[in-house]
């Protein structure tokens, strides 16, 4: 969102894999042991609906507050299901089953109705995909949140071209974007792996 934004901003990487994000130079900076986190210049902002939110607010990204409901309110909506209903349910099941269980024998087990969940969370999402445009009508916070969430269920072993045509438009539309590209080269990513 900065680079659409056109605002200036440093990246720092951190690993969520290895741990860094649980040590204790990070924890310093986000005691939750996560990442997102946006330093304000001495103000941190965590979670990706907030900071997503401050953007928009501070930024004023395109939101057409005079809908009703207005669409910052849908915003809202979509992120926090994100975050709560597909993050921290399904997605968290099918890659930290050891954040569920001590028992490493039910690791499969919780894996196999992770993946069962993040399909029918997934065919929700599908649904409520606009057959043209955003999904709020203009381009907003919640779009990259959503090419995030492809890229995961690409990387989970679903079949989002075939499965989930809507979905996979509303994708194409975003990697059209030259911001979206410039971010996705500079970090050396691919939304399809
Ligand atoms: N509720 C947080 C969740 C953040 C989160 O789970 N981040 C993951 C990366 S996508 C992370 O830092 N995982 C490392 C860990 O939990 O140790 C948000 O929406 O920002």
């Amino acid at each position: 969102m900065l680079e659409e934004l056109g605002e200036p901003y440093q990246i720092e990487k951190v690993l969520t894999g290895d741990g860094s994000t649980r040590r204790k130079k990070h924890l310093a900076v986000n005691p939750k042991g996560q990442v997102p986190v946006l330093d304000l210049g001495g103000e941190v902002l965590t979670e990706v609906s907030a900071i997503m939110l401050h953007l928009t607010l501070a930024y004023g990204a395109n939101i057409d507050l005079d809908a009703s409901p207005n669409k910052l309110v849908r915003a809202v909506e979509w992120m926090n299901w994100l975050s709560s209903g597909v993050h921290a349910g399904p997605v968290t099941q099918c890659w930290n089953p050891a954040r569920l269980t001590d028992d490493p024998d039910h690791h499969s087990s919780i894996q196999a109705k992770g993946r069962a969940r993040l399909r029918d969370v997934y065919n929700l999402i599908e649904g409520r995909m606009p057959k043209a445009g955003y999904t709020l009508g203009g381009f907003s916070v919640v779009d990259p949140c959503l090419l995030g969430y492809f890229r995961w269920g690409n990387r989970l072993g679903l079949e989002m071209r075939s499965d989930f045509p809507n979905w996979t438009a509303h994708c194409l539309q975003i990697l059209d974007r030259p911001a979206v590209q410039t971010v996705l080269k500079k970090e050396g990513l691919s939304v399809w792996e």
